[in-house]
């Protein structure tokens, strides 16, 4: 379907030009209700394409969601992406990849313009309305044991960042383990989950959440979120992030396998919000309170108590403490 709907926009150019819809049928080779029926899609994803009996149709806009016929050219990739899924909307794309691990191949991602049930870590909810924003799932497969799946939420949230500067997001900056944020408001969020046998993983599920063009936060996300949008200055696409995600996965990923994490955390390291900082963290039994020191390569934050202690942190929820975070602005 995807392709007669890209061989339409192919057809369509670049926009400005009427193209009737019986040279559609010829060069095409399909019905004429095909075309319409294809069209009608095309529209129903963000494509503005205006129609006249007697001139045909004509592309008035392009999209600005992640859908496959603007994804796929750009994708660069190997493994991750292929095959590349969209749905106008959708419960929570990690769910689907997850009752679907078995079936669909490593790699295999899915993206979503709204998610009616999306999800952060601990049930939380994660904010997924329509109209231009990311929310995308990958599917990984290696065969690692369990302890080391929780290191890919740290390498996508490597290729995350990377995909974010190069688009020109040059502020955007990692909270460990899963946050990304720009000026001290969230960005982009990442839950990795996991089905695993005892000593082997089956499958990880990455799932990244990013507001892109909507600035329409709910009044508890007001002052914490923020869009690229609002980060650049000016719109972004949606595409255009997913597929520099993908792209930049892929390679982050299948460093990982070769080479372990270090890659990941030189990077995140270095755009590192935590870095230097008191932060107060939320471990399963307790709390510490520290200096945020840098991410080890296992992937660990390291907290060094006023004391002197020094403690490295598998998993956590860090909240940067009042008097450290004023005066660079973080409100996470
Ligand atoms: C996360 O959880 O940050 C992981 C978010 C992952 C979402 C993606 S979307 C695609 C895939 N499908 C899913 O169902 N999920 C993944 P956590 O660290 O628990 O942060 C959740 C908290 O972030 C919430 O409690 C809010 O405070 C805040 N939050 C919710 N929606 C947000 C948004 N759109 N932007 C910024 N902050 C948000």
């Amino acid at each position: 379907m995807a392709d007669t709907s890209s061989q339409i926009l192919a057809a369509l150019g670049n926009g400005g030009e009427w193209v009737s819809s019986a040279r559609m049928v010829e060069d095409l080779g399909v019905s004429r209700m095909a075309v319409c029926k294809q069209v009608r899609r095309l529209r129903g994803l963000g494509y503005g394409i205006a129609s006249s009996p007697r001139r045909g149709y004509r592309l008035a806009r392009r999209t600005n969601r992640a859908v496959p016929e603007e994804v796929a050219p750009l994708l660069r990739s190997r493994v991750i992406g292929r095959p590349y899924l969209y749905f106008p909307e959708i419960d929570s794309t990690n769910l689907y990849l997850r009752s679907r691990a078995d079936a669909l191949p490593e790699g295999a991602a899915v993206a979503a313009d709204a998610q009616t049930r999306g999800r952060g870590r601990f049930q939380r909810e994660w904010f997924s309305p329509p109209g231009g924003n990311l929310y995308l799932s990958v599917l990984l497969k290696p065969a690692v044991p369990p302890f080391l799946a929780p290191q890919l939420s740290l390498v996508a949230a490597a290729a995350v960042l990377r995909a974010l500067h190069a688009l020109g997001c040059e502020e955007a900056g990692a909270k460990w383990p899963n946050d990304i944020l720009w000026r001290g408001r969230k960005l982009s969020g990442i839950l990795c989950e996991m089905d695993a046998e005892s000593d082997v993983v089956r499958a990880v599920v990455v799932g990244i959440g990013m507001n892109i063009n909507i600035d329409a936060f709910p009044s508890g996300l007001k002052r914490t979120a923020v869009s690229l949008r609002t980060a650049l200055g000016r719109p972004a696409s949606a595409h255009a992030v997913a597929a520099g995600i993908l792209n930049r996965l892929d390679t982050e990923y299948a460093t990982w396998r070769r080479d372990g994490l270090r890659e990941s955390v030189r990077l995140l390291n270095r755009h590192s919000v935590l870095a230097g900082r008191e932060a107060a963290v939320e471990l399963p039994h307790g709390k510490i309170r520290g200096r945020a020191g840098e991410i080890t390569d296992t992937g660990m934050l390291r907290v060094i108590a006023a004391d002197g202690a020094v403690r490295d942190v598998a998993s956590g929820e860090v909240r940067l403490c009042r008097s450290a975070a004023a005066g660079r602005g973080a409100r996470t």
